[in-house]
C-alpha cells in the first residue's frame, strides 16, 4: 500500500467526511485517491485560498463534534494560512492540518522556509512524521490527541515519505480506534478551592451587589437553574458574555452582556462590584474591556473546566477547575451550610425598574444618506425576516454592534463572533465550514464590505459546492471601524473611506443568489426567499448609512 492510500484509509477509519484543500503538486496523490478511488466517503472542498481552507476546517469543527481536516501544500501554500491557524489555536478548535514537508533528500527547496517554526508559532502544535514505518500510527495518535482536547495540530510529512510504500497495512487495525469522542466527565470543584472562593466572597465589599458572569461554558453545562438559585442567595446580578447573550433574558435581575460592546447596565454594575464569580467564560479582553470593567478592589473567582483558561486573560484571586453547573450548586450549598443569605439586599425595585427602562440601542439622530438604510432599523427587519433556527457567524467590524444589539440569537452555541485573533475576513470561510457540517440550522454569516472583500474568493467556493447559507453584508462602503475611530479621535476619517463594489453582481457572477437591500421594505420583499430551503449561498448586500455610529464606537477598539 502506498502512503497516500494508507492516509486516506486512516481518514475513513477516523470518520473524516470532509477535507478542505487547495491542490498543490505534492498533495495531488492524496486528493486524487479521495476523489477518484474512494466513492463518496469523503468530500473534498476545493477552496480558492489556503487561508479559506484552514478557516473552513476550523468552522467545520466548531459547528460539529467532528475534526476539521485541512490539507494544503508546503511552503507558500501553508504560509498563506497564518491568520486562520492562529484563530483556531486561540479558540482551541479540533483541527488537523496535513502539510507536506521538503524532501528528506533535498539539498535545496525553492519553497523552503521555516515551516516547522511557523506551524509551531501559529497552529500551536506540530508533529513531524519522517518515517513511513510510523506514518499511520503517528497520524492516528494525532486524531486521538485532538479528540482528547489538545486543540489544533499540524502534521508535517516529507514528500518522499508521502511517496513511499507502507510495509505494514495491518497497522491500521492496530492503531485506529475511531469515534471514541471527547470525554464528557463533569469536573467537580476542589473543596479547598471552594473554601477559598467563599473567603474571597466574604472579604469583598458587602455594600455592593455581587456579579455572576456566565459564558458559553455555563450554557454548555446547562447551568441556568443552578446559577439563578445561587444568584438569589447572594442577591447577585446576572451578566453574560457576548457569546452567552440572552441566557438569563427572562430573569428580572439580568443586566445583559458585559464587554466592549456590552450593555450599559452590565458594564456599570460590573465595574462597581466588589465580587465577581465568573462561570464558564474566559474573562477575555472583550468581556472585561481590557480590564477597564473590573475594579482593582474586586475579588474575582474564575471557574472553568479548562485549567489553562483560568487567569489566561484576566488576573483572578481564586481559580477553580470545575463544571459551571456543579460548581454553582456546590457554592450555594456552602453558603447554605454557613447560613449566609443576602436575599432582598440588592434585588430591589429600583434596580428592577432601571433594568426594565434600559435599552441597548443608540438613539441619536444622524445625517440621512439617500439610497441607504439606517442599520438600527435594518437589523430589526432582518431579525424578523431571517430563519428563526439560526447559527450566526460574525466577522469583525463596526457593524457588529448593530448585530449584537438587534438580532435575536439563542445563546445555546448559536453565535460565534470571530474575535479569537481579532482578524478581519474570517467570517465567511468559517461560516462556510460550519454550514457544511450543520444539517439542521441555517448558517448565517454577518460581515462588512471590508471583511467580505478580504475573503471574496471563497464566495466562489460556497457557490461551486452549493453550500446552503445566507451571507448578510452590512455594507457601509467603508472600513467603518477605521472611519469612525478616525473621526472620534480627531482625524478626518478618510483612511476608512474605501468604496465597495456591487456585491449583488459579483455574487451572481460567481453562481450565488444575491439581493441588494436599501430599505426595510427591501428586506420584507425577500423574506420568502430567505426562509425557503436553501440550495446554495444567498448574499444580501445591505447598503447601510455609513454615518450612523454605534454607541460603543470611540470608546472601544477593534484593533
Ligand atoms: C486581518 C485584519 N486586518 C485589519 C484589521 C483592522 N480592522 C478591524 S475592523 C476593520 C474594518 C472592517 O471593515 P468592514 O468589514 O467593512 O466592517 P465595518 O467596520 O465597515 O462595519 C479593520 C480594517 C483586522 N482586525 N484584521
Ligand atoms: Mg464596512
Amino acid at each position: 500500500m502506498k502512503a497516500h492510500e494508507g492516509i486516506v484509509e486512516l481518514f475513513e477509519n477516523e470518520g473524516v467526511d470532509t477535507v478542505f484543500s487547495l491542490a498543490s503538486e505534492e498533495i495531488i496523490p492524496i486528493l486524487s485517491e479521495i476523489q477518484d478511488n474512494r466513492g463518496d466517503g469523503i468530500r473534498v472542498v476545493h477552496c480558492r485560498h489556503e487561508q479559506g481552507a484552514a478557516a473552513m476546517a476550523d468552522g467545520y469543527s466548531r459547528a460539529d463534534d467532528g475534526i476539521g481536516v485541512c490539507i494544503v501544500g508546503r511552503g507558500p501554500a501553508i504560509a498563506q494560512t497564518g491568520t486562520a491557524l492562529q484563530g483556531a489555536n486561540n479558540y482551541g478548535s479540533d483541527v488537523l492540518y496535513l502539510v507536506p514537508e521538503t524532501r528528506l533528500t533535498a539539498t535545496h527547496d525553492g519553497k523552503g522556509f521555516q515551516q516547522e517554526a511557523f506551524l509551531r508559532s501559529m497552529a500551536g502544535e506540530v508533529e513531524s512524521i519522517r518515517s513511513p514505518d510510523v506514518l499511520l500510527s503517528a497520524l492516528a495518535d494525532v486524531f486521538r490527541r485532538i479528540r482528547a482536547g489538545d486543540g489544533p495540530i499540524a502534521v508535517q510529512v516529507p514528500i518522499d515519505v508521502l511517496e513511499s510504500d507502507l510495509s505494514e497495512t495491518s497497522i491500521l487495525e492496530e492503531y485506529a480506534t475511531p469515534g471514541t469522542g471527547r470525554q464528557d466527565a463533569r469536573t467537580h470543584p476542589d473543596e479547598t478551592k471552594l473554601e477559598e472562593a467563599l473567603d474571597a466572597y466574604l472579604d469583598s465589599d458587602a455594600t455592593k451587589a455581587p456579579i455572576i458572569v456566565a459564558g458559553r461554558g455555563a450554557v454548555r453545562a446547562n447551568a441556568k437553574a443552578e446559577i439563578e438559585q445561587l444568584a438569589e442567595r447572594m442577591n447577585a446580578y446576572l451578566v453574560t458574555t457576548l457569546q452567552a447573550n440572552g441566557y438569563f433574558s427572562d430573569h428580572p435581575y439580568s443586566l445583559g452582556f458585559a464587554g466592549d460592546l456590552g450593555t450599559g447596565l452590565a458594564n456599570e454594575y460590573l465595574s462597581e462590584t466588589g465580587f465577581v464569580l465568573a462561570l464558564g467564560c474566559s474573562l477575555n479582553h472583550h468581556t472585561v474591556d481590557k480590564g477597564h470593567l473590573l475594579s482593582e478592589d474586586a475579588n474575582v473567582v474564575h471557574v472553568d473546566t479548562e485549567p489553562t483558561n483560568i487567569g489566561r486573560y484576566t488576573d483572578v484571586d481564586v481559580g477553580i477547575v470545575g463544571d459551571a453547573k456543579i460548581t454553582a450548586e456546590a457554592f450555594r450549598e456552602q453558603l447554605e451550610s454557613f447560613g449566609i443569605d443576602r436575599s432582598g439586599e440588592f434585588w430591589t425595585d429600583r434596580v428592577r425598574r432601571r433594568i426594565e427602562d434600559s435599552s441597548p440601542t443608540t438613539d441619536r439622530a444622524f445625517e440621512d444618506r439617500p439610497g441607504t438604510v439606517d442599520p438600527r432599523e435594518l437589523i430589526g427587519a432582518l431579525d424578523d425576516a431571517l430563519p428563526d433556527d439560526r447559527l450566526v457567524y460574525s466577522d469583525v467590524g463596526h457593524f457588529c454592534g448593530w448585530v449584537f444589539d438587534g438580532l435575536t440569537i439563542d445563546p445555546t452555541d448559536r453565535l460565534t463572533w470571530l474575535v479569537d485573533f481579532l482578524a478581519l475576513g474570517q467570517g465567511l470561510p468559517v461560516g462556510i465550514g460550519a454550514a457544511l457540517a450543520e444539517d439542521d440550522r441555517t448558517c448565517i454569516v454577518f460581515c462588512g464590505d471590508g471583511g467580505l472583500m478580504m475573503s471574496l474568493p471563497e464566495l466562489d467556493t460556497a457557490a461551486r459546492h452549493d453550500v446552503p447559507m445566507i451571507v448578510v453584508v452590512m455594507n457601509d462602503d467603508a472600513l467603518g471601524a477605521e472611519y469612525h475611530m478616525g473621526k472620534t479621535r480627531g482625524y478626518s476619517g478618510s483612511v476608512g473611506k474605501i468604496r465597495a463594489p456591487d456585491f449583488e453582481e459579483l455574487a451572481i457572477d460567481m453562481g450565488a443568489e444575491a439581493h441588494t437591500v436599501r430599505s426595510v421594505d427591501d428586506v420584507e420583499a425577500i423574506e420568502a426567499e430567505l426562509t425557503a430551503e436553501l440550495n446554495g449561498p444567498v448574499v444580501v448586500d445591505c447598503r447601510v448609512n455609513p454615518e450612523v455610529r454605534h454607541r460603543t464606537m470611540g470608546e472601544m477598539s477593534i484593533d
